[in-house]
């Protein structure tokens, strides 16, 4: 009912095609209130179709599934975790000590220190144990970078990419030959 109720709150489109592949990415949050922002990430990710499965595991109030969801990740096909949070924002860092697939941390914006609190949190991993960080609240980098690194196997991927790269380089000039008229 979750995981449907998450969907929901995805863009329409961005459901198509998902419910009976095998998830690649793994996306979770420490909460429900983190969705806003985690949303650009599944969005990213099912625009440039790659199957993702969208999970609340708080590393704080559920520590038990955030455990049993690191732990069995792997083994159900997830090749890539991206974890966001916010504050003490430690599921990235977690999941990351007990899985070893490449683990992407999302600082999400908190009410009180401007996300330097989520993003110091993630960022500063000891040695032996990385967080691919990204900017606070930046969730569709996290999964543009998922989608490179899944790319390195995958052609298909690869040319979606180059793809988004050229989108984005002609939007930059058609607005920049907008201005000079
Ligand atoms: C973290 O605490 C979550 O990732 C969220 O960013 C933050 C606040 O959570 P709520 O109090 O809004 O549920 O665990």
């Amino acid at each position: 009912i979750l995981e449907r109720w998450l969907n929901s709150m995805l863009s329409e489109e961005s459901l198509e095609g998902q419910i009976f592949t095998v998830p690649r990415v793994g996306i979770i949050m420490g909460s429900d209130s983190d969705l806003p922002v985690m949303r650009d990430a599944a969005n990213i990710l099912n625009s440039l179709g790659v199957p993702i499965e969208v999970r609340i595991v708080s590393a704080h109030r559920t520590p038990e599934m955030m455990y049993s969801y690191a732990l069995s990740a792997r083994e159900r096909g997830i090749q890539i975790i991206i974890a966001g949070a916010g504050g003490a924002a430690h599921l990235p860092g977690m999941v990351a000590a007990l899985t070893p697939l490449p683990v992407i941390g999302v600082p999400v914006l908190s009410s009180s220190l401007d996300g330097v609190d989520s993003l110091l949190s993630i960022v500063q991993m000891p040695r032996g144990v990385p967080v691919a960080t990204v900017a606070i609240n930046n969730a569709r980098n996290a999964g543009l970078l998922a989608a490179r690194i899944l790319a390195v196997g995958d052609a298909d991927m690869q040319a979606r990419i180059i793809q988004y790269q050229q989108d984005m380089k002609d939007d930059v000039l058609r607005k920049a030959d907008k201005l000079e008229k």
